[in-house]
């Protein structure tokens, strides 16, 4: 059964990777979508496509999630185009670097708490009052398998992913005795854009970070954002924990050995 048909999604980072499977995954279930990130050809190009196939006006807005005044601005466009928000994916996020914390970079840090865990913040703040006023809605935070288990060199990007995860779980209480629900689906290793963000466009560190490994595609997490948000209205996941068969956590990965 299609619960989702005909509602409207925000977005985060839709210009690749996970909430650009998502994007797909939503339209084909008939899902109305507001696409949000930076780069806005990127970002263009998609919504032109999904308005395309599916015949139905998808919007697009250039937003830095950092950026409140932006987020701002972006809540009062919805409001004067009279969009009301059913359900966001906050997907947009990054890690920078792989250091030990004693040689952390300043910038790095600064970059993925003001992304991951304050730009999360910024766009669920200025929609859940609608959703807590409409008595609907459904916010699906990505988190990550980093938010369960640190691991060396993680320290700043797996703090930020405990954070999520925290924030899901407080959301909720503060949401008790409201229909708007709060969950979050956290992936072990996806196959995305991540590891060359990671390692600023060093296309051969970032490939090794996939080598050998059956990694999960962006599609499956897209897949089990989809089942969450499409449980009954009763249903409340408050967190799912998707990991490749061959990765049981960020230490244990079968890994075939690549032959050079
Ligand atoms: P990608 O690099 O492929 O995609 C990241 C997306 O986030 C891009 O669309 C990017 O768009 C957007 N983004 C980054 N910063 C901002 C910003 N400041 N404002 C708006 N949009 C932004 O990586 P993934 O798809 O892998 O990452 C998506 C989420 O999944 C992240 O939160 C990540 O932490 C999480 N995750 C990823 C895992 C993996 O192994 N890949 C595993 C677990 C979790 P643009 O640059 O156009 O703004
Ligand atoms: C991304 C997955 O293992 O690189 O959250 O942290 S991992």
């Amino acid at each position: 059964m299609n619960r989702i048909r005909g509602r409207t999604a925000v977005v985060t980072g839709a210009t690749s990777g996970i909430g650009e499977a998502c994007a797909r995954t939503l339209a084909e279930a008939g899902v109305r979508l507001v696409l949000v990130a930076r780069r806005g050809e990127r970002l263009a190009s998609l919504a032109d496509e999904l308005e395309a196939t599916t015949g139905e006006r998808v919007l697009r807005h250039v937003l830095d999630v950092r950026d409140r005044e932006g987020v701002a601005g972006f809540a009062d466009r919805l409001e004067r185009e009279g969009v009301a928000v059913d359900i966001l994916v906050n997907n947009a996020g990054l890690a920078r670097g792989l250091d030990a914390f004693q040689d952390g970079s300043h910038r790095d840090w600064d970059e993925m708490i003001d992304t991951n865990l304050k730009g999360l913040l910024n766009v669920t703040r200025a929609l859940l009052p609608g959703m807590i006023a409409r008595d609907a809605g459904h916010v699906v935070n990505i988190g990550s398998v980093a938010g369960h288990v640190v691991y060396p060199m993680g320290n700043v990007y797996c703090a930020t992913k405990y954070a999520v995860r925290a924030l899901t779980e407080a959301a909720n209480l503060d949401l008790v005795g409201t229909k708007v629900r709060m969950s979050s689906v956290d992936p072990g290793l996806v196959e995305t854009e991540f590891s060359l963000v990671r390692f600023r466009g060093d296309r051969e560190r970032a490939g090794r970070t996939y080598e050998g490994v059956d990694s999960l595609m962006p599609e499956d997490i897209a897949d089990a954002v989809h089942y969450v948000l499409n449980t009954r209205p009763r249903v409340n996941v408050l967190n799912m924990l998707v990991m490749p068969t061959v990765q049981r956590s960020p230490y244990v990965i079968a890994r075939e050995e690549v032959k050079r």
